[in-house]
C-alpha cells in the first residue's frame, strides 16, 4: 500500500492521483488509472503538490489578532467561544443577514462547506458568495431562464468541439482534457472550433480559429447565430417539438448584419459562415464556454449567444452535445431542483444568482453607509483579498468589518487581515470531496481519504468539526438524544428517525447537516461524510434508474450508493444516463425551453455598431488572469513550484514590444484606471497587437528563506475595478482591462 488514492486539487477536473509518501512529503505523484473520469490522467501540475502539503506558510495554529496587528496563537475553545461571540454580537446588534460568508471550497475541498450552512443558519445570515459570481453566474442565469437547469458539454463523444473563450489545454475543466483534444484533431471526422484572440496551445489543434478582436464576442457570437437564421441551418423539427419564442429570435437575429459584425470582430466574414454551416452539418455539438468570454464585455449576453448556438442546432439533451449533468450536491441552484426566486443584494441591490452575491459588489455592500452593510465577514477556503476585482479596496472592505473570520490552511492575504485564523488540515490530511460532478451521461463522485495526518504538533480541526463546534457554542443544536440512539441502532434505523426528527423540529431541521455529523458521522468511518448519506439518498430518490444503471444496487438504493461511495478510494460512477435522459430534466416550469428572453435581445439589438469602446489613453486591452503551465489559482503559494515563467511575465505582441523598446525579460511598468505594476515581459507573437495578458494567482506574499515575506509577480487585482462588470450578472471584465504598457 506505498500508492495511496486521492485526487488533484488544483483544477475542477480532481483528477484521481495516487501518491507515494516519504515521511511526510509527497515523493512520488502518478495518475490513478482507477478514477472513473481521468482513468489514470494528469497534467504536470500535481506533480509538485509537495508545494501545497508543505508549504512554509501552512497555518498550525489557531490565530488571534493583537492591537498592533500581529498574531498570537490562541487554543480552539477560546476560538470557538470568541469567534462565535463576536458574531452573535453582530447579529443581535444589526441582525443576522449583516453577516456575510465567503468561499466555501477551492477546486478540491467542498466537503466542509457542506457544514456551513448550518452556522449560516444558526446565525440568521441570508448572504453568501464564492468565486462562481466572478465567472459563471451569468451562464447559470440565462441557462436557468432558458432550460430551468444548466447543461455541460460531451467532448468525449461529439463530432464538433467548440470552445469559446477557453484553452482547455493550459486549463483542463474537460475530463482528460489532452488526450481529448488531440482525438479530436486527429479523426477527419471531428472538428474543433475555438474562439479566442489568441493563439493558444488549444486553437493551434483546431480546424477553425476565429481569432476574434479582444472584446467582441458578442458581435461576433451574433454574427454566428445570425448566419444559423439567416441560411436557414436551424433544427426546425427539433425546435418545434420542445421550444418556445423562436419567432422572437429569428426576428432579431435577421436584423444582425453579419458582415459589419465580423469586421468588428476582425474575422473574415467567410470563416464565421463557414463555422456556423459546420456546426450546423456536425451530428453533435459540445459547447463550452469560459472566462474568456464570462469575463469581457456583455459577458451574459455572450452566454444567451452560446446557449442559443446549441439550441438552435438542437444540439441539447442528446450524446456528445450539451445535457444537464445530474449533480450529486447541488453545487448550482436550478429551477429543475427548486423553483427559483429573484433576490437582490441589499446595498447594491445586485442580482443574486444561484444564491450568490455577485463578488464585484462586494467591497461595496462593506464599505456603504447603508443600514444593513455587510459588518461581519466568514471566509472558507478562499482569497478575496487577492483574487476579487479592486484588491486596494477589498482590502479596506475587509478592515472595516467589525469581524473576519477565515479558515484556511495557509496565511493568505486575506488571513492576514482577520481577527481570527482558524487552520484546517490539508487535502491530504483529512476526508474530502467535490461537488465538480458536472459530467454527462456518466457522473462519478470521489470521496477521498487522509493520506497523512496533520504536522506533528500542529493544532488544527477539519472544517466540518469547526462548524459543529461553532454551531454548539450558539446554542443552535437542539436535544440529540434520539438521534445518537437511532445511529446506534444502524442506518437503517437512523433512515426512519432523521426524516421525523426534521419534520417535528425546525430548529434542528435548520441545522441539519451538523446534526448528521455529530450524531451518524460518529459511527462511520469518515465522520465528514454523514452530510454525503442524506444527498445519495435524495440522489438515488430522484433518480432510481440511473443509479441502477451506474451498477448500484439494493433494496435500500440510497444506502447502497453510500456505501458504494465509502468503500470507492478512486471514486466511482454513481449515475448513468440514457441517451435522451437530458431532456427529461428540463427544468423551466411548462417543460418547454424558452429561446427568447426579452431583456437579453434588447441588449443584442442594442450592440452598438461601432464596436467596443477604445480607450485613447489606455491603447491596450490588459487580460487579467491567463492560465498557464504555471499557474494554479492561489493553490500553489511558494514560488519555488514554477519551473519556467517564474515571475509570471506580462505576454505581449513582439511588434507592439519592439515599438515600446521592450524585449524578452525587460521589465515593464503596466498601468489602468486603477493602479500600476512592474512586471517582466514575455514576446509572444500569438498575441494580437494591442492585447497583453498577466497570468492569474501571482503576486502572493510567501515567507524567504531570511524569514521576510517576497512577493513574486504582478497581483493581477491591483489593476481591476470592482464597478467594471456586467450589468445583469455583475460578473467582471478581468479579460478586458483597458492598460498602458511603458518601459521601466
Ligand atoms: N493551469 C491552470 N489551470 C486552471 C486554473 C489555473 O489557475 N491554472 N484555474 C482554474 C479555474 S478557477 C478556471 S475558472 C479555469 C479557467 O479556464 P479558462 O477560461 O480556459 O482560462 P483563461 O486562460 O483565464 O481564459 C481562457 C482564454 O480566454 C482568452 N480571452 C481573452 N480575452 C478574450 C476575449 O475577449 N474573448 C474570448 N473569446 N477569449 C478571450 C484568453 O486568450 C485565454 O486563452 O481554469 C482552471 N484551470
Ligand atoms: N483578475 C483576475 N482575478 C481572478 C481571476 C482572473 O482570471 N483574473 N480568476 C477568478 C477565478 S475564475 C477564481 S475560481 C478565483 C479563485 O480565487 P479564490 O476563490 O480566492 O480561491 P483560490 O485561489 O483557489 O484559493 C483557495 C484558498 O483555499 C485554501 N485552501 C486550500 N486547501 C484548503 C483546505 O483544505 N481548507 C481550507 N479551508 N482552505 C484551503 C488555499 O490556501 C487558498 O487560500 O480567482 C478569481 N480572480
Ligand atoms: S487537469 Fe487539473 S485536476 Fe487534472 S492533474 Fe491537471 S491540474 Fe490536476
Ligand atoms: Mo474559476
Amino acid at each position: 500500500m506505498t500508492w495511496q488514492p486521492t485526487a488533484c486539487v488544483l483544477c475542477a477536473s480532481n483528477c484521481g492521483i495516487e501518491i507515494e509518501l516519504d515521511e511526510r512529503r509527497l515523493k512520488r505523484i502518478r495518475g490513478d488509472k482507477a478514477h472513473p473520469s481521468s482513468r489514470g490522467y494528469t497534467c504536470e501540475k500535481p506533480l509538485r503538490l509537495d508545494h501545497y502539503q508543505n508549504g512554509a506558510d501552512r497555518l498550525t495554529h489557531p490565530l488571534r489578532r493583537r492591537p498592533d496587528g500581529t498574531f498570537e496563537r490562541i487554543d480552539w475553545d477560546t476560538a470557538i467561544t470568541e469567534v462565535a461571540g463576536r458574531l452573535a454580537a453582530v447579529r443581535d446588534a444589526h441582525g443576522g443577514e449583516t453577516i456575510f460568508y465567503y468561499g466555501g471550497g477551492g477546486q478540491g475541498n467542498h466537503l466542509g462547506a457542506s457544514y456551513a450552512g448550518s452556522v449560516m443558519r444558526a446565525l440568521g445570515a441570508r448572504y453568501r458568495s464564492n468565486a462562481l459570481a466572478q465567472e459563471k453566474t451569468g451562464q447559470f442565469w440565462v441557462s436557468d431562464r432558458m432550460i430551468g437547469n444548466f447543461a455541460t458539454g460531451d467532448f468525449e463523444h461529439c463530432e464538433l468541439a467548440l470552445f469559446v473563450g477557453k484553452n482547455p489545454w493550459q486549463s483542463h475543466g474537460i475530463p482528460r482534457a489532452r488526450p481529448t483534444l488531440r482525438e479530436i484533431a486527429r479523426d477527419p471526422a471531428r472538428s474543433m472550433i475555438v474562439i479566442d484572440p489568441r493563439v493558444t496551445e488549444t486553437a493551434e489543434l483546431a480546424d477553425i480559429h476565429l481569432r476574434l478582436r479582444p472584446g467582441t464576442d458578442a458581435w461576433l457570437l451574433a454574427a454566428l447565430a445570425a448566419v444559423l437564421v439567416q441560411e436557414d441551418l436551424i433544427a426546425h423539427d427539433w425546435l418545434a417539438a420542445r421550444a418556445d419564442g423562436l419567432d422572437e429570435v429569428v426576428a432579431t437575429l435577421t436584423e444582425v448584419p453579419v458582415a459589419a459584425y465580423a469586421e468588428i470582430a476582425d474575422v473574415p466574414e467567410d470563416l464565421v459562415r463557414q463555422a456556423a454551416r459546420r456546426i450546423s452539418s456536425a451530428s453533435s455539438v459540445a459547447v463550452v464556454e469560459d472566462l474568456g468570454t464570462q469575463m469581457t464585455l456583455h459577458s451574459t449576453l455572450n452566454s444567451y449567444l452560446d446557449n442559443l448556438i446549441v439550441l438552435l442546432t438542437g444540439n441539447f439533451g442528446r450524446p456528445g452535445a450539451n445535457n444537464p449533468p445530474i449533480l450529486f450536491m447541488p453545487l448550482v441552484q436550478t429551477s429543475y431542483l427548486r423553483p427559483q426566486k429573484e433576490r437582490f443584494s441589499p446595498v447594491a441591490g445586485a442580482r443574486i444568482i444561484s444564491g450568490l452575491v455577485p463578488s464585484n459588489v462586494v467591497a461595496e455592500e462593506i464599505l456603504a453607509d447603508h443600514p444593513a452593510r455587510y459588518r461581519a465577514m466568514l471566509v472558507e477556503s478562499s482569497n478575496p483579498a487577492h483574487s476579487l476585482a479592486d484588491s486596494p479596496r477589498m482590502r479596506e472592505a475587509l478592515q472595516a468589518l467589525d469581524v473576519l473570520v477565515v479558515i484556511d490552511v495557509a496565511m493568505t492575504e486575506t488571513a492576514r487581515l482577520a481577527d481570527y485564523v482558524l487552520p484546517a488540515p490539508s487535502q491530504f490530511e483529512k476526508w474530502e470531496a467535490t461537488f465538480f460532478n458536472l459530467e454527462a451521461p456518466a457522473n462519478y463522485f470521489h470521496l477521498r481519504r487522509p493520506i497523512l495526518d496533520p504536522p506533528p504538533g500542529s493544532d488544527l480541526l477539519p472544517e466540518p468539526e469547526i462548524h459543529a463546534r461553532l454551531c454548539e457554542a450558539l446554542g443552535a443544536l437542539p436535544d440529540l438524544t434520539a438521534l445518537h440512539r437511532a445511529a446506534a441502532e444502524g442506518r437503517k434505523a437512523f433512515a426512519g428517525a432523521f426524516p421525523a426528527a426534521m419534520a417535528a423540529d425546525p430548529a434542528l431541521a435548520a441545522v441539519s447537516a451538523v446534526a448528521l455529523y455529530r450524531t451518524l458521522g460518529p459511527t462511520l468511518p469518515a465522520p465528514a461524510a454523514a452530510s454525503l448519506w442524506a444527498q445519495a439518498h435524495q440522489v438515488a430518490l430522484r433518480h432510481p434508474d440511473a443509479v441502477r444503471r451506474a451498477g448500484i444496487t439494493g433494496d435500500d438504493l440510497g444506502d447502497a450508493l453510500f456505501e458504494a461511495i465509502l468503500s470507492s478510494p478512486s471514486g466511482t460512477h454513481f449515475t448513468v444516463d440514457e441517451p435522451d435522459d437530458g431532456l427529461s430534466r428540463i427544468g423551466t416550469p411548462d417543460g418547454r425551453i424558452h429561446l427568447a428572453l426579452p431583456d437579453l435581445l434588447a441588449e443584442l439589438g442594442g450592440l452598438s455598431p461601432a464596436g467596443p469602446p477604445r480607450h485613447p489613453d489606455f491603447p491596450f486591452v490588459l487580460s487579467a488572469g491567463e492560465r498557464r503551465a504555471f499557474t494554479a489559482n492561489t493553490l500553489y503559494r511558494d514560488p519555488a513550484w514554477r519551473r519556467r515563467d517564474a515571475s509570471g511575465a506580462l505576454r505581449i505582441n513582439p511588434a507592439d514590444a519592439v515599438g515600446l523598446g521592450l524585449e524578452n525579460g525587460s521589465l515593464a511598468r503596466v498601468t489602468t484606471r486603477r493602479g500600476s505594476v512592474e512586471v517582466e515581459v514575455e514576446l509572444f507573437p500569438g498575441l494580437r497587437p494591442g492585447h497583453v495578458s498577466l497570468p492569474n494567482g501571482l503576486g502572493l506574499g510567501y515567507p524567504a528563506r531570511d524569514g521576510v515575506s517576497a512577493l513574486t509577480g504582478a497581483p493581477p487585482n491591483e489593476l481591476t475595478s470592482s464597478g467594471d462588470r456586467d450589468r445583469f450578472a455583475g460578473t467582471p471584465w478581468h479579460k478586458h482591462v483597458p492598460a498602458r504598457v511603458e518601459a521601466v
